[in-house]
């Protein structure tokens, strides 16, 4: 039997760039209780859900949560006080309401989300269960076939998750599929150790960036997919066949909106998008590229649904992943596949801002027969919320940085926990 709850604190607490971060503890009667924390991201989609912060210059630069806190603690508490904490769909739609707003504004979006999760996490915990067969129980997901998703290992980080001059956000190495998923972390952390030693025989930089992955300046963005070619070649695996590469250009962060057109710094070169969808299609012929998240700017509606066909067209099984363009929204969703321009999407739940409307969107995707990509954000905490997430939704994949940083492992260690539970 699940149990009602009892009580909700929130707290401030730091995420993995020390910037403020809600952490939120719900209590269950019969002594049951949860904590969840929400991430934040830094290259955030224009139509994302509004993340509440104090704006008072005096702490932490404007970035304090206490706002967003306090409105747990004096408002979704009271409101919640009592409620079957399993009713995840009436909780969400509770504090929806009480927000009143499209995007989360007068609550927060941070504030709402953290209260969500930790409720879902509670529910589970009191009937005994873990996290991801949970939700998939909850929101009727086919609970005989877990499976786990492929992880997209962001190794080499640049955009605006790093000071350098690499445009592209994220270079991922991809493992095959058909390996168990402690397998795939292997294969991903050798490659990931054999690019250091690949960059200091270049006397390149081997700090990492935002997400865990290797971040040095570097002289062209092909030069990046040598490098990064180079360790998977010494690390003993092979291109195209035990592991592939994958982009999130996050192309918002250099599109030049004045002049129309994409500034590779990287490169020295500034280009149209037909020019920058010319270059996508070079990468995925020359270096086993079989996803692109992000192609071009989020407004260009229009060229992502020519960039679409021919990358497509370029090589039939390309991801076109969607982030800033959906943002985890079904409105958006919906749009994207009626216009047609990806087969893939970023499921971020703080994007949208409850685990109801995440699922929502997942839902639709699959129906329309797009790939689920469940995702981490730049700025995360030790929370693995979204490796039980991706499971009890059936993701296709995974995206949760690089093999360093405490808060990038916690979501790959606790799949590979998962994938001991369920074989
Ligand atoms: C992205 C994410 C995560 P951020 O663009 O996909 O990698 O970055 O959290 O900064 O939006
Ligand atoms: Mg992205």
């Amino acid at each position: 039997m699940s149990a009602k709850i009892k009580n909700i604190v929130a707290r401030e607490i730091l995420d993995s760039r020390g910037n403020p971060t809600v952490e939120v503890k719900i209590e269950l009667t019969g002594k049951i209780t949860a904590i969840a924390a929400v991430p934040s991201g830094a290259s955030t989609g224009g139509a994302e859900a509004f993340e509440l912060r104090d704006g008072d210059l005096k702490r932490y630069g404007g970035k304090g949560v206490l706002k967003a806190v306090k409105n747990i603690n004096e408002i979704i508490a009271k409101a919640l006080k009592g409620k079957d904490a399993a009713r995840q769909q009436e909780i969400d739609n509770l504090m929806i309401k009480l927000d009143g707003t499209e995007n989360k504004t007068n609550l927060g979006a941070n504030a709402i989300l953290g209260v969500s999760l930790a409720c879902a996490r509670a529910a589970a915990k009191s009937l005994r269960m873990p996290l991801y067969k949970y939700i998939a129980d909850t929101f009727h997901f086919p609970p005989s076939t877990f499976h786990l998703p492929v992880p997209m290992f962001n190794i080499f980080n640049g955009g605006k998750h790093a000071d350098t001059n690499l445009d592209l956000q994220e270079i991922m190495i991809i493992p095959q599929a058909e390996i168990p998923f402690k397998e795939k972390v292997r294969c991903g952390a050798e490659i990931f150790h054999e690019l250091k030693n690949v960059l200091t025989q270049h006397n390149l930089d081997t700090d990492i960036g935002n997400e865990g992955g290797y971040a040095p300046d570097i002289k062209s963005t092909i030069f990046a997919f040598d490098l990064v070619l180079e360790a998977i070649k010494r690390a003993g695996y092979i291109i195209g066949k035990n592991v592939f590469l994958g982009i999130d250009a996050g192309a918002n962060s250099f599109y030049n909106e004045k002049e129309n057109h994409y500034a590779l710094k990287a490169d020295g070169v500034s280009l149209t998008s037909e020019r920058l969808v010319s270059l996508y299609i070079e990468w995925i012929g020359k270096y086993n590229l079989i996803s692109i998240e992000d192609p071009l700017n989020e407004k260009d509606w229009a060229e992502w649904r020519k960039a679409f066909i021919r990358l497509k067209t370029a090589k039939g099984d390309t991801m076109v992943i969607t982030d800033d363009l959906t943002v985890t929204n079904t409105k958006l969703l919906e749009k994207a596949i009626k216009e047609a321009v990806g087969n893939a999407i970023i499921i971020k739940p703080n994007q949208i801002g409850t685990l109801s409307e995440t699922i929502k969107t997942v839902k639709m995707a699959k129906k329309a027969g797009w790939k689920i990509i469940v995702s981490h954000r730049s700025g995360e905490t030790c929370d693995s919320f979204i490796a039980d997430l991706a499971v009890g939704v059936g993701a296709d994949f995974i995206k949760a940085g690089s093999l360093s940083r405490g808060e990038r492992l916690a979501k790959y260690n606790r799949l590979m926990e998962i994938e001991e539970e369920i074989k």
